[in-house]
């Protein structure tokens, strides 16, 4: 990885341009924006280890954020970096035009966003200037260049689309009702994308993804809020963990499964929507039962209902159809619910002791 916020990092121009001279494994060069998040690390890994060159997208910060791709690492002075970071930003257009015109990717996945959606009540211009306008950015800026060249985007919508279900299961054919400003602005780029798609034949695909969970999580989702709490009061670390909502009901994927599904997108022959899910749904309480049932403590005793956790209006069931994605591109989830949230709990677990030991090692003089 070349980190253009490191001491010895090239220049920015330099930082693009090295690598165009050099074809990657595969020859394929994909641009990800998001790539410090969850799901984009988990892309970068794949695509790596496809042979891609990954380049990307980072906002400027006053710490480095790139601790989901640390494992990913390579020393600047490689002589043929496969992860190249980019500084840029969703909110601007011509720097992303720059980014795209410069690197040529074959392939470009839209994941950055102000994904949080009871954030987005709180922020609602904020989240439909990087959520909604972002993507037009960038649409815009895959447009010009699949002028000279060919490039497939991929865009990461949501089951957030979905809101006040119309019907149970969700496809690909049932209307949107979003609930949040997040949901609203991720509609507007799901129809951005399809119109980019139907009027300047650019190939450009929309995944309908469910929620999708990982040990790499945001701490403030509630998958990782509560496999977080949960371990961390067997530890002795808290006692209490604060809620909103117990009775939402999600389709809760893993995010190293998804992420595959965003790549089969842009290999298939004809860009189109898919809905990526696994087909079950549990609630909030459920969740609570089987992480705190795997650190054997009864979750009731420390779980208080906290109003600020709940939103102004609430998606109370998502549950997905994913029998095309199945058809078509042959992709399944590979990790059950059980499976996802043991894993999760067992990297918490590790997590907590370590901050257990922390406090309990003695200060040197
Ligand atoms: P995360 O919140 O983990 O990551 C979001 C990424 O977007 C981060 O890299 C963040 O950068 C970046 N970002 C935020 N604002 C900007 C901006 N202004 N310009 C450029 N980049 C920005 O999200 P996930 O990885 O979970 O989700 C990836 C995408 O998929 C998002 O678009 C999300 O809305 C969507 N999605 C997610 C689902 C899920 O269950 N995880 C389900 C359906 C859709 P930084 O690190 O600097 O904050
Ligand atoms: P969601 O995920 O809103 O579905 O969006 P989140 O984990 O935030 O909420 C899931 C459900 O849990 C309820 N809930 C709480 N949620 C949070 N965050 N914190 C709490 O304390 C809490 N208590 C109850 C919520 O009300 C909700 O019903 C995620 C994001 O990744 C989006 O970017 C993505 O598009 C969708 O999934 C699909």
């Amino acid at each position: 990885m070349t980190h253009p916020g490191s001491p010895k990092a090239v220049p920015h121009s330099l930082s693009v341009c090295q690598p165009l001279e050099t074809p990657s494994t595969s020859g394929r060069r994909a641009l990800v924006t998001g790539v410090t998040g969850q799901d984009g690390s988990y892309l970068a890994e794949l695509l790596l280890e496809k042979g891609y060159e990954v380049h990307g997208v980072i906002r400027r910060s006053s710490t480095f954020g790139t601790e989901r791709l640390d494992h990913l690492y390579e020393d600047p002075h490689t002589p043929h970096p496969r992860l190249i970071l980019h500084y840029g930003d969703l909110a601007d257009g011509t720097g992303l035009c720059h980014l795209v015109s410069e690197i040529e990717p074959d392939e470009i996945y839209n994941l950055g966003a102000q994904s949080h959606v009871r954030v987005s009540f709180d922020q609602p211009l904020y989240t439909a200037d990087i959520d909604a306008l972002g993507t037009l950015r960038l649409l815009e800026a895959a447009r010009q260049l699949n002028r000279r060249k060919e490039v497939r985007l991929y865009q990461a919508s949501s089951s957030e689309m979905f809101g006040k279900v119309a019907e149970v299961p969700q496809t690909e054919r049932t209307p949107f009702h979003p609930r949040s400003p997040y949901g609203c602005a991720k509609v507007f780029s799901f129809y951005q994308t399809v119109n980019y798609r139907e009027a300047y034949d650019l190939f450009a695909c929309n995944g309908i993804l469910f929620n999708h969970e990982s040990p790499r999580r945001g701490e403030t989702f509630v998958t990782r809020k509560i496999t977080r709490a949960a371990t961390r009061i067997r530890e002795g670390l808290q006692d209490k963990l604060y809620l909103g909502n117990l009775d939402a009901q999600r389709d809760w994927g893993f995010a190293k499964d998804f992420v595959r599904a965003m790549w089969l997108m842009l290999q298939h022959d004809e860009p189109d929507d898919f809905v990526i899910a696994t087909g079950r749904t549990h609630s909030i309480r459920d969740l609570l039962t089987l992480a705190f049932g795997q650190v054997q403590i009864a979750w009731q005793s420390h779980v208080e209902l906290d109003p600020r956790y709940c939103r102004p209006s609430e998606v109370d069931l998502l549950l997905g159809d994913a029998s095309k994605a199945a058809d078509v591109l042959g992709w399944r989830p590979e990790t059950t619910f059980e499976q996802l949230i043991e894993l999760m709990v067992a990297a918490d677990w590790r997590l907590a002791r370590r901050e257990h030991w922390v406090q309990q090692a003695p200060i040197a003089a």
